[in-house]
Formats: structure tokens, sequence, C-alpha cells
């Protein structure tokens, strides 16, 4: 029998599925560790490697997940309520053990038991490769919305795709980023799962065909296809110590095991066998770009990849449960499009349920309009997913005609609703005209849609009044803003173990289930002693994050005193690291020209990845290290300044760099950032911010108060206002520092042996054209940054603010975010999971 063929027991017996309740002491662990380290891998003493210790630790953890994710499947299955699908196409996990044991309550219990065994288990936890299958904020973003959704106990499923090689990793190489392939999976995946038996097959090319079936009804076939399995893996997604284990499916694509070999002529085989390739090539890789579509064939097959086999996997347990009934269809389910990335859904689910279920397209229309919500993560027109209805008639012959029939009935209610306006028709149709006819995927997902957000105040508001004004005039009632968020057991409680325990000895522990809880810690900025602590704390954490920046750079000194400024997430222009090094440079000047009385040492740390294909991102990091290696080797400067490139950005070093960071910079061009999702993670773990008003910076200003942030620049109403004349040079000509900084730049002060490699960098900021306005705020940047030098010398008061920031971070939860989704969006019963 095909191991993908469903199988099912003939009367289902009830003694092979039941066990009793593991045991959850420090004996039970104990135990369980040394029958898997010893019988299943097969190791004793000799054995000096942290991973296999590791791999028997994972494996006693999740046998415990193991039981309570069966048993929230029961509860979920009784209670036939709604269910909601997240899809994505990255789910940036980072590393599972130590959050399972957080999630589950066994991390001290655990710790003792390894203890006694001669094992320090941070060690082990540390072997754990990071799970990178996303780019940056958006990926991160599903991750902790499922952390959240277990421990609220809604039953939501994560659907995305189980990439062989995920994020790259980033080396670099005389100061220039080198990408190499990250092939997490080699050692194998213990978390994961393979579920053969719910293998699906998914459709490309061939072509369609009206045909008429048994009861003489007609119906489009889509035939001659190449197919392609999708192969489901799940991993287990603990709740925090509520029982309730939720599940992440991601899908791997395998070739069908046939060949095809009838199409081909024996002297074709070798062909045949070859093209199982390009089938398996589907899953092979995350495409690393995080804000501009590049239009590459491979993509739109992973996102109808992931588009199909979810929604047929859904169909599949609704007509398990339900036969071909599909009346309560919609008000029990709902699907989260995670930006347009997975929108052919929208076209997908049409699909299903008229060709496959014989629906007609109303009743098929009614039931997507009413499951389908749509997130938007970005503003950057050029991020904006377009695929030539040429490629997709080729790939998906059907999709395409669904599409074009969707747009039709769309444009004539938009001419009912404005008569003769053939503009608006034009600007809203869902097929661009022009040389190259393409899709929107935006809009498809829009009319698709009953719910379409944006991720924080000012970008739903921007969304409204510029992208999506004219959908936004047809249909004000879906449109929506929901704050982003973070997972606290992440961010805090497991990345701060120090802080957290203060904070649950001052207030309790909700905290890490009621994030609005940490208000109670403002009246102990007041007490000198609390202050104290958390100074003490923080201290340590930056002599942490001191260590794991030397294993980057052994030979490397940094004052603990030091203001540590950090700066991490993707190179981007409008996120404007840029901005930074011209700061660092001004820094640099004022320290070489003698203006260093009363000086404020300062570390600053600059990470993140470039995309592969994008120049001045690049150019952007080659900029950071050689500045890096001019300021850093300067005797002059002495410890006074640093500044350090941290090379290789992923969760697992997010969860190093925050509990240590003094200055959060969230320096975006006002308008371009949607949310950001770093700043928050900072705050939470008691840095402050300087920043400009722009995605969530405004929100968390707003919660922590004007006192305790630091705000400067352009807002988004004056950087737009400003673009028609904008005039850098004008700008650089009245500013004397700026000039200086310019003038050590263009004199080729930073790349003595490498002349000209920075010119097009510097004619991109001076340009009048420049969309990101880097030299319009750097004034009132690096004026601003002297006023947090002046706060930072007071350092009673300094603490004071970062004990604030904490305090107001509440809202910053993904649980407040989730419970947003949930009331407004996905209206989810709770369902608590009894266990044992
Ligand atoms: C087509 C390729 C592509 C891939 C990713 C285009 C665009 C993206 C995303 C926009 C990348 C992303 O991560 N966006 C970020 O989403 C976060 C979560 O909502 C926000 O906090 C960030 O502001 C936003 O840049």
């Amino acid at each position: 029998m095909m191991p993908y063929k469903r199988f099912i027991l003939s009367k289902p017996n009830s003694s092979i599925t039941e066990l009793p309740a593991l045991g959850m002491e420090k004996k039970d662990f104990i135990a369980d560790f040394k029958q898997y380290y010893i019988h299943l891998l097969g190791r004793d003493e000799d054995c000096r490697s942290p991973f296999y210790a590791g791999e028997a630790l994972s494996q006693a953890v999740r046998d415990r997940l193991m039981e309570r994710w069966k048993a929230t499947h029961k509860t979920y299955k009784k209670a036939q309520g709604k269910r909601v699908f997240y899809l994505s196409m990255e789910f940036l996990m980072g590393r599972t053990l130590s959050n399972a044991m957080l999630n589950l309550g066994v991390t001290d219990v655990i710790s003792q038991a390894m203890y006694e065994l001669g094992v320090a288990v941070e060690e082990l936890a540390e072997s754990e490769l990071d799970a990178g299958l996303g780019n940056g904020g958006l990926g991160r973003l599903a991750a902790c919305f499922i952390d959240s959704c277990a421990t609220l106990q809604l039953p939501v499923i994560g659907y995305g795709l189980r990439y062989e090689y995920g994020m790259f990793t980033q080396t670099i190489v005389n100061g220039e980023q080198v990408e190499k392939p990250d092939h997490w999976l080699r050692h194998g995946n213990i978390w994961e799962i393979e579920r053969l038996e719910y293998t699906l097959p998914i459709k490309f090319g061939g072509h369609t065909e009206l045909q008429v079936d048994e009861q003489g009804k007609q119906r489009m076939c889509w035939i001659n296809t190449h197919d392609v399995l999708a192969v489901p893996y799940d991993t287990p997604i603990p709740g925090y110590q509520n029982n309730t284990v939720n599940t992440l499916r991601l899908w791997k694509a395998v070739a069908t095991e046939e060949f095809n070999l009838d199409e081909f002529n024996a002297g074709d085989y070798v062909e045949s066998v070859a093209a199982k390739i390009t089938a398996e090539h589907i899953t092979m890789v995350l495409y690393p770009n995080d804000a501009n579509e590049n239009g590459k064939e491979l993509r739109l097959r992973q996102q109808y990849f992931l588009a199909s086999a979810s929604l047929q996997d859904v169909i599949a347990h609704w007509v398990k449960m339900h036969g071909n009934n599909f009346s309560e269809f919609a008000s029990k389910s709902c699907f989260q499009l995670n930006d347009t990335h997975p929108s052919i859904a929208v076209a997908e689910l049409m699909r299903l349920l008229m060709d496959i279920h014989g629906l007609s397209w109303v009743e098929a229309w009614a039931i997507t309009q009413q499951t389908m919500a749509y997130t938007n993560h970005t503003l950057l027109p050029e991020a904006l997913e377009r695929w030539p209805v040429k490629l997709m008639q080729r790939l998906l012959p059907r999709l395409m005609e669904i599409i074009f029939e969707i747009n039709a009935r769309f444009l004539s209610e938009v001419a009912a609703h404005c008569p003769g306006d053939n503009a608006r028709l034009r600007r809203m149709s869902i097929i661009e005209e022009g040389d190259i006819q393409q899709v929107r995927m935006a809009y498809l997902a829009i009319v698709g849609s009953f719910s379409v957000n944006g991720v924080a105040r000012l970008h739903s508001s921007l969304l409204q009044q510029g992208l999506f004004r004219d959908f936004y005039e047809l249909w004000p009632h879906k449109f929506n803003n929901k704050t982003n968020g973070v997972t606290p057991r992440r961010w805090l409680a497991g990345c701060n173990p120090e802080l957290a325990a203060l904070i649950t000895e001052t207030i309790g522990n909700h905290w890490i289930t009621d994030l609005s809880e940490l208000k109670k810690l403002a009246p102990y900025a007041e007490d000198a002693g609390f202050r104290e602590r958390w100074r003490t704390i923080k201290r340590q954490a930056k002599l942490r994050l001191i260590d794991f920046k030397k294993q980057q750079h052994p030979n490397l000194h940094l004052n603990v005193e030091a203001l540590f400024d950090v700066q991490v997430k993707r190179i981007h222009e409008y996120k404007r690291q840029t901005l930074n090094v011209l700061h660092v440079i001004h820094l640099y000047d004022r320290i070489k020209r003698g203006d260093a009385n009363n000086w404020v040492s300062r570390c600053v740390l600059i990470g993140g990845k470039a995309a592969p294909g994008y120049c001045m991102a690049k150019k952007t990091i080659k900029l950071i290290n050689n500045v890096a290696e001019v300021i850093n080797s300067d005797p002059e400067v002495g410890d006074r300044l640093a500044l350090f490139f941290l090379t290789d950005y992923r969760v697992s070093a997010m969860e190093k760099i925050c509990p240590g960071a003094d200055l959060s910079e969230q320096i975006s061009t006002a308008g371009k950032e949607a949310s950001g999702t770093g700043n928050m993670k900072l705050m939470m773990n008691g840095a402050l911010t300087i920043g400009t008003l722009d995605g969530a910076n405004i929100e968390i200003r707003e919660e922590v108060g004007d006192e305790n942030f630091f705000l400067f620049g352009l807002t988004e109403s004056e950087i737009e206002a400003r673009r028609s004349h904008y005039d850098p040079l004008s700008i650089i000509d009245q500013d004397d520092d700026l000039q200086r900084v310019m003038n050590l730049l263009e004199s080729g002060h930073f790349n003595q042996f490498e002349p000209g490699i920075f010119d097009s960098l510097i004619a991109s900021i001076k340009s009048p054209q420049d969309p990101w306005m880097t030299i319009a705020d750097f004034r009132s940047f690096a004026d601003t940054q002297k006023r947090v030098e002046d706060a930072y010398q007071d350092k009673d008061h300094w603490t004071k603010m970062s004990i604030l920031n904490c305090a107001n971070s509440g809202k910053f939860s993904t649980d407040r975010t989730i419970n947003e989704y949930n009331n407004e969006i996905w209206k989810l019963q709770p369902r608590p999971v009894q266990y044992p």
C-alpha cells in the first residue's frame, strides 16, 4: 500500500491510542532522557557533543507535547466549532526546545534533572539550529501569532511551506555580505511529524475543458496537468501552561511516483525521472526578498502550492465531517491571509467549491467572501505583488479564468456604484492593463475578503487614504486596524529570565499571560532599591551580549558602561541604517576634532541581512564594516565609541540582543515602516526608543509618554509635502556637522584602498529624488542623540525611564493583538483542554 494513501483501522481500537499520562517530575525526565540517549540514539559517556544530549532531551519534551496535542485535537473535534487557518509563506520559528519547556512549565525541573546528570541545559538549547523559514517581521509575526493563539486556547492552524533551505546564513568577507545556504534539516528535525497519509495532489499546467458529468451538469475540468504531491509535516505549538497544543502544518513538495511514464515513450525515461527534480524544487528554498516582488515563476508555484494544499486539506476534513454539505462552511471557517503571498487562495477556493464540489458561482463566491480575510504588511509600491496574466494562463489556466470572472463581476459592481467613472474602473481593476497585463494580487485579496487590515494605526489609515483608497470608498466596513505585537513568552520570560524573575517577584506572574499587568511595575520606578536591581540585571545582560559578540570578534573589547545603541532589522534604504552611520561618523568626527567634553561612551551595534539582489543594501553593510574598521582601530577614539556589525542576525540572536540593549533605533522614513516589531521586543526588555513618528513607534510613544521616548524627524505628511522641493545639497551646505561628515565620506576616509566604492550610496542620499530623505532628518537625529546622551548620564533617571518602558509595553503583546483579531474578525470560542 502506498504510505500516502489514507489508512483507516477497520475498527479503531482505543487500546492502541491510550497511554497513561507521562510524569512531569525530575525523576521522569532523568529516566526518559537516559533511555533516549542510550537506547534510541546509542550514545554513551564518550560522546561530548551537546547535540545528542539535546536530541534526547527534546525527545522527552516532545512526548509531553504529543499527549497534549492529541488531547487538543480531541477537544476541537468534539466541539465541532469554528476554526481559523492562518496561511503564511513564512513562519520564522527560531529554536523550539527552550520555548517548549517554558510553555510546558518544566524549565526548572529539567534544569535540575540535567544538572544531576552533569549537563548544562543552556548548552543543549544552544546546539539547536534556528528554523529560519522567514525573512523578517512578517514571518516572525506569524510565529508570535500562533504562540498566542495556543495560549488563548483558540482553534487556529498555521499553514505554510517546509523549505528545505531557510533564510541564508550571512557571513562577512572583507566587509561584504556573503550568503551561505541554510540547510537546517541536515541533522533531521525532531519537532516535526511527517503525515504521509494526508498527502494531496497539486495541479500545474494543462488546460481546461467543459465536460458534462453523470447528472448532466456542466463542469469545468482542468486536465493534462503536471501534478506534484504535497506532503504535510506537523509541528506542535504549545500554549502557555494550559495543555493546549495547536498545529503548524508545513507542506513539502514531492514528485508523483508514477513519473507519468505513459506520457513519455520509453526513450524519455531519464527525462521523466528528471522531471521529479523540478517538482521537488517547489519547496527547496525560501525567497530571501523582504520588500521587492521579483515575479519569478517558481515563487508563483510556491504560492499556489501552499494555497491549494491548505484549502484542499481543510475541505477534505470538512467533507469527512459533513459530506458534500457546505451550508455551514462559511460560519465555521476563516482563512487569514498573511499578506498577498497566499492570496491566490481566493481563486482556488472558488475552483474547489465549483469544479470539485459542484457549487454554483453565487454559492461559492458567498462562501469565499465570508471566509477570507487579508492582512497587508507594507505600503511600499515595489513590494506589491503582481503576476503576468500570460504566466498565470500557462501555469494555472483554470485559476486565471476564475480571476477574469471575479474581475468582470466586480467591475460591474463598481460601475453600478459610480456610473460613467471609467478612470475608476481602470484604477480598481484586478487586471492591470498595459504592455504586459498583470494580476494585482492585493486587489484580488481585497475583493475576495470580508476584512482588510493594516498592522499599526498609522499604517491602516494610510492604506485607507492612499494605496487602497478606492476600495475603502466602496467598502469602508471591510477596513480595520490590528496593531502588531510580540509574544511575551519568548521575548521576555524566555529570553530574559533574570528580568522576568524580578518582575514576577515584584508583581506576581500573571503578566506572562496578561501583559497589561506590567503597569504595576510603574510605581517601582521610584524605588531606589528596585532601580539598583534593574540596573544590575541590564548590566549582566550587556556582559552576556559582549560574550556573544566575542564569538564573532574574539579580540574585541567592549565597555559595559557604554550606551548600547542597537539597530537590528533587515537592511533596507527605508529603514535608514545609513542615517545611523552618518551619526556615528559625526561622533567620530567630534572626537577627532577634540569636541569630546563630558563624553558619553557609546557602542553602536547594527545587524541585519540584505536581500542578495539588493545592491544598495549590500553597500550599506560594506559601509558599516568599513566605518567600524576605521573607528575601532583608532587609538584616539579609545572606548568612547565603537561600531559593530552583528553578523547573521536571526531569531536566536535577538534573544541575546534585546535584554542587553539600552537604546533602540527605529529611524525609518515616516510613513514607510508598516509597524515594526523589533521596536516592541526592545521596549519590553527596558530599552528606550529613538524613533520617528512611524509604524508602531507612534503607539509606543503614546503608551510610554513623550518624556520617556526620543522623538525626532519629519512626520509622514511633512515628508510628502517636502518631496517636490527637497534639496539635500543646501541642507548639507547649511549644517557644519553634516558637511564634515559628508566630506569624510566623500574624501574616501573609509575606503582608502577601495576608491569609489561608496559613490552610488553617497549619490543616492544627496539626490533630490531620494525617496527616504535621509539628509532631511540628520540634524534632528543628531540633536536628539545628544539628548539621549544627556539622559544616559543621569543613571538613575535613565533606569526610571527603562522601567517605565517595560511597564508600559503591555499593549504590544500578541495576546492583545490576537484577542482583537478574534473579537473583530474570527469570532472563535476558546476551547480549554483538559489533561490528563
Ligand atoms: C514579494 C516579496 C515580499 C516579501 C515580504 C514582499 C514583502 C514582504 C513583507 C512586506 C516583509 C515584511 O516582513 N514586512 C514587515 O511586516 C511586519 C509585520 O507586520 C511589520 O512589522 C514591518 O513593518 C513590515 O516591514
